[in-house]
């Protein structure tokens, strides 16, 4: 009870009674392989300060990213650290450290609110709709199906809403958008389709696919329409044209798109939303339709019934055993992805039947930052920049797909690359300032001092430069056939930044119809079962693009959401 006080709050249902017991209260959280502690003082009303106590050397993030951190939780205050959000596992464990003091802050006003039996804290038995999952999936299913007017509750197992969707950086693809068409970029669902079918090796559902590329544009007006700010388009790996939307400036698309999932749905008096609360199982009848869930709260199982279940848990890219178990050389593999994406989802819908297809198919993103512990985006090259080695030298097209970048970087000594730009890609993506400010990006006044920090000679960079801008000028890479280059690298100051592949996407996971319908392996329906994002197989095929991943959470989400609701109201 004392953990869902968050979440109650975060769904509005908090009075102008006092919030808090005034103190300062301890909290913990984990870091990418390291506790961090927190010491978070409150008034009744308001959090004052938050403290870092302790930090072990792994989940260290840098003192600018932290105080950046802290100036945005106090500035939200506490109803709203739910959507606060971080793009690293030190970032987010410092949120989750921050959540645990002021769920101990809470605990009076908990206590003031409990009723006999069951607290109004806990879920009611019985709802129209459970959703698994507090990703962009899940809130897309929640806010398509509360605006048919059914009761649902949405179970969130970490200690905040957002899961990978909130890490999202380079743009939700979308094509025939009235943003592109204000750009002037011609784009078509069936041109979307073709590089997506291209991009995965064919082995996408092709049915799935036209879904996605069809409603594309109806997704990105759905989340305008609520606010979104997808201003900016750019270009990302494997597309033909610029067809990935973000916010102006080239900022953070995942915070964007969670923030205006999950204020909208804050709006809804149908919804319910529950942090920190893991579902163990599927309920099903006689018949194996759905018919439920046991969650876990606070240590407790609940079961809680309900017509239908949206599935959106995500996937399995934290889950290194698991990955390894379906690909072997990925085994001790950094991750990308936020600590809950551990499949669970996939494994709890096979345990009734549900079909899995492509479980082997898990994406490595390219330029994932060792020394940041964070993913740097596809929009960085998409912007600009290059990759070279560390002698300084190209060695692929950077806008090659994710599969073909990774394998050549790891074919270069070290397994490494550095991501090389200026100060012009830098002032078209404002998604880099917060690189800059973690703390893990070379920068030099000139190309011969960022030679010397990477380990080149001045020669060759100057050398690996000059080609470039060449190519760039004249429009034709001879070397490695980049097809766009936006801009040459001319600008001081210089940046790098090392990088080498993580796991990113989990292509394989529940096998849907386009209706959203959970399949078993005879094609059957499983009755009452709903599915989308990257619990799902199916739509990546052999290998993602960059941008595909919230365009499908969103389009799903939306269809899984829509869908459950057409179920629940023939019941
Ligand atoms: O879709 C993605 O995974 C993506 C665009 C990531 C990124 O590099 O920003």
């Amino acid at each position: 009870t004392i953990i869902l006080w968050a979440s109650v709050a975060f769904i509005g249902c908090v009075s102008t009674a006092p919030r808090f017991q005034p103190g300062t209260y301890e909290g913990e959280g984990k870091g990418h392989g390291g506790d961090i502690r927190v010491l978070v003082t409150v008034t009744e009303t308001d959090i004052k300060d938050i403290k870092i106590m302790s930090m072990q050397e792994t989940a260290f993030l840098g003192d600018t990213a932290f105080a950046t951190l802290k100036d945005r939780i106090l500035k939200a205050n506490s109803t709203e650290v739910d959507v606060v959000s971080g793009a690293t596992e030190a970032s987010n464990g410092y949120i989750s450290a921050v959540q645990d003091a002021l769920n101990k802050a809470g605990f009076v006003a908990v206590k003031k609110t409990k009723t006999q039996g069951r607290s109004k804290n806990l879920p009611a038995k019985s709802y129209d709709l459970v959703i698994i999952g507090g990703g962009g999936a899940g809130l897309s299913a929640a806010n398509a199906a509360v605006a048919k007017g059914v009761r649902v509750v949405l179970f969130e197992k970490m200690g905040i809403l957002g899961g990978n969707t909130i890490r999202a950086t380079g743009g939700i693809n979308a094509a025939g958008t009235a943003i592109q068409a204000e750009k002037g970029i011609k784009d078509s669902p069936d041109l979307f389709f073709q590089d997506t079918m291209k991009g995965g090796y064919n082995k996408n559902d092709p049915e799935l696919v036209k879904t996605l590329a069809t409603k594309s544009a109806a997704s990105v007006s759905w989340l305008t329409d609520m606010g979104a700010d997808l201003s900016d388009v750019g270009r990302l790996a494997g597309a033909s044209v610029n067809r990935a939307h973000r916010p102006s400036g080239g900022a953070k698309v995942g915070p964007e798109i969670v923030k205006t999932l999950a204020n909208k749905a804050k709006q809804s008096a149908t919804l319910s939303i529950f942090t920190d609360a893991e579902v163990r199982s599927l309920l099903t009848n006689k018949q194996g339709a759905v018919t439920g869930v046991v969650v876990r709260i606070d240590g407790k199982d609940y079961k809680v019934t309900a017509k239908a279940v949206v599935l959106a848990s995500g996937g399995f890219g934290a889950n290194n055993e698991m990955a390894a178990k379906f690909n072997p050389a990925l085994k001790g593999f950094a991750t990308t992805n936020h600590a809950g994406a551990t499949g669970d989802g996939i494994l709890m819908a096979q345990a009734i039947g549900a079909a899995l297809v492509d479980m082997d198919q898990i994406q490595t993103h390219p330029t994932f930052a060792p020394d940041g512990n964070e993913m740097v985006t596809e929009a960085v090259r998409g912007n600009g920049a290059i990759l070279v080695n560390s002698a300084g030298k190209r060695f692929v097209d950077e806008l090659e797909t994710r599969d073909v970048v990774s394998a050549k970087i790891l074919a270069q000594e070290g397994k490494i690359a550095y991501l090389v730009f200026d100060n012009s890609v830098r002032k078209s993506l404002s998604a880099i300032e917060s690189y800059l400010k973690a703390g893990f990006v070379l920068e030099a006044q000139n190309l011969a001092d960022l030679a010397h920090k990477i380990g080149s000679t001045s020669e060759t960079l100057e050398k690996t430069i000059k080609n470039y801008n060449d190519a760039v000028l004249s429009k034709k890479d001879t070397e490695y056939g980049r097809s766009d280059m936006p801009r040459t690298l001319s600008e001081a100051p210089y940046y790098a930044i090392k990088v080498t592949p993580a796991i990113h996407h989990t292509m394989g996971g529940v096998k849907i119809n386009t209706s959203a319908q959970v399949l078993r392996t005879d094609g059957s329906v499983i009755p009452g079962l709903y599915a989308a994002g990257e619990v799902t197989g199916g739509v990546h095929g052999g290998n993602r693009l960059g941008g595909n991943a919230l365009a499908d959470i969103v389009t799903f989400g939306r269809i899984a959401g829509e869908n459950a609701v057409a179920y629940i109201m023939k019941k």
